[in-house]
């Protein structure tokens, strides 16, 4: 087999540069450790940043996000059982926060790759990438349930396999930085059958620790809180989230509306970024290169900025033979990375509550969150990070 780019990954990072690709005459072959069906009902992120759903109906894919997903003018932020809305909309020259899934998402790419005869192979296993530092390249993998190794042939290998993923891997040692941050604490995400109880996503931090209240569909609410980043799902019983949900939740006059609860999972916060996100002919995209805590909702919309990036230095590579696009990917990449991973890291620390911080640092995370409720300049900042930040091009002459 023989394609332009090999893309390892039906994630977010991959399927959205298979259209991006596409969309610039390039071809390429996407290889996908899961079956369709598990891609497709992963329950993941909810929110997309203002640029991303305006990118999904620039590439004719946006019919079932206007009527599905929910637009929300802000979001609330809550402690000392007080509620503020930050006015997104209004602080951005009218931008909006898209609450739509990850796996919906997915969906929508995945029919359109295949509706337009795009080739993706589900369900492979042992995916080698070789190669690297030839004009040459290779992915080496097994399709389901035969024994027999096939070449994927390229010119370019993108690993799009998120954090687990080998691609990393394949970069040495030598030539990666990887940095890292731990966070005490995990998210509990439950999904519950029930009606929106609140008109837009609330953000709370109460002594008992941090709690989200986010949405799926009219009936369908997302729900998170903090635990410790080692609980067992075992231990929430439906009365011990409700107890915790309603106690870092509610307020004065308003309660969280019940329902039944369909799915449970614990996940560790953590933030890591590796560097350069290249080698040779190998890109890395999405959460193979950097994880985000999920507190500002910036994971996935990072993932589709990088290969919105990767995409275009690839089209001016094919276009106009020119590498300087191709050479600057990471350092392109890496500016919005760590401004996506100091607002995660903010939003994280200002909304949990640390055992292992001293009182001086949750007066600071206080004094952050006040700030948001008193200064507009503060707020503005807070919903620019949220909606998504413009592009930046890239400084003229720099690598
Ligand atoms: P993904 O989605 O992990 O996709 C990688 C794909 O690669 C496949 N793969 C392989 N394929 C072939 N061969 C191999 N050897 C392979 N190894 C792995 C995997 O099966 C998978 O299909 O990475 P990608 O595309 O970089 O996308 C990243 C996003 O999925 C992630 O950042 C977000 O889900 C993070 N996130 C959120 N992001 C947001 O922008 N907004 C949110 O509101 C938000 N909320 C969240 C989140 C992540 C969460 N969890 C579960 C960590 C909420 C949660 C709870
Ligand atoms: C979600 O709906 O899953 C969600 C929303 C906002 C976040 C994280 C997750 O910050």
């Amino acid at each position: 087999m023989r394609s332009q780019v090999g893309i390892i990954g039906a994630g977010p990072a991959g399927l959205f540069l298979a259209h991006l690709l596409h969309r610039a005459g390039i071809d390429a072959v996407i290889l996908e450790h899961r079956s369709r069906a598990e891609v497709e009902e992963a329950v993941r992120a909810g929110v997309l940043e203002y640029w991303v759903v305006a990118l999904m109906h620039e590439l004719g894919l946006g019919e079932r996000l206007a009527r599905e997903g929910h637009f929300d003018d802000g979001i609330s932020l809550q402690w000392d059982r007080e509620r503020h809305h930050v006015d997104i909309r209004e602080l951005t020259e009218g931008k909006r926060v898209t609450v739509y899934p990850q796996h919906e998402v997915l969906k929508d790419l995945i029919a359109a790759w295949i509706a337009q005869d795009g080739e993706i192979i589900f369900s492979v296993d042992d995916t080698k990438i070789r190669d690297l530092d030839t004009q040459h390249p290779a992915i080496d993998f097994r399709r389901d349930g035969t024994s027999e190794m096939q070449t994927l042939q390229c010119d370019y290998v993108v690993g799009a396999d998120g954090f687990h993923g080998p691609a990393r891997q394949a970069i040495p040692a030598s030539h990666r930085t990887e940095y890292h941050k731990v966070y005490p604490f995990g998210w509990l995400g439950v999904l519950v059958n029930a009606p929106r109880s609140w008109h837009e996503l609330i953000y709370a931090n109460q002594a008992e620790g941090f709690a989200l209240l986010s949405t799926r569909t009219p009936q369908l609410q997302r729900m998170y809180l903090q635990c410790r980043p080692d609980d067992d799902v075992a231990a929430w019983s439906d009365a011990r989230i409700w107890e915790q949900l309603h106690s870092r939740l509610d307020t004065d006059g308003w309660t969280l509306t019940e329902g039944k609860i369909v799915q449970k999972g614990i996940v560790p916060l953590r933030s890591f970024v590796c560097e350069p996100m290249q080698c040779g002919r190998l890109f890395l995209a999405g959460d193979a290169a950097h994880i985000v805590p999920p507190t500002g909702a910036k994971g996935l919309n990072l993932a589709v900025a990088d290969v919105w990036v990767l995409a275009h230095a690839l089209d001016v590579k094919y276009r106009h033979n020119s590498r300087n696009e191709v050479d600057r990917y990471s350092t392109t990449c890496l500016r919005r990375v760590w401004k996506a991973e100091r607002f995660s890291w903010y939003m994280t620390t200002m909304l949990h509550h640390n055992h292992a911080e001293t009182p001086f640092e949750r007066r600071i995370h206080r004094a952050d969150l006040d700030l948001v409720r008193t200064s507009r300049a503060a707020a503005a900042s807070l919903a620019e990070n949220y909606v998504g930040l413009p592009f930046d091009a890239p400084a003229a002459g720099k690598a």
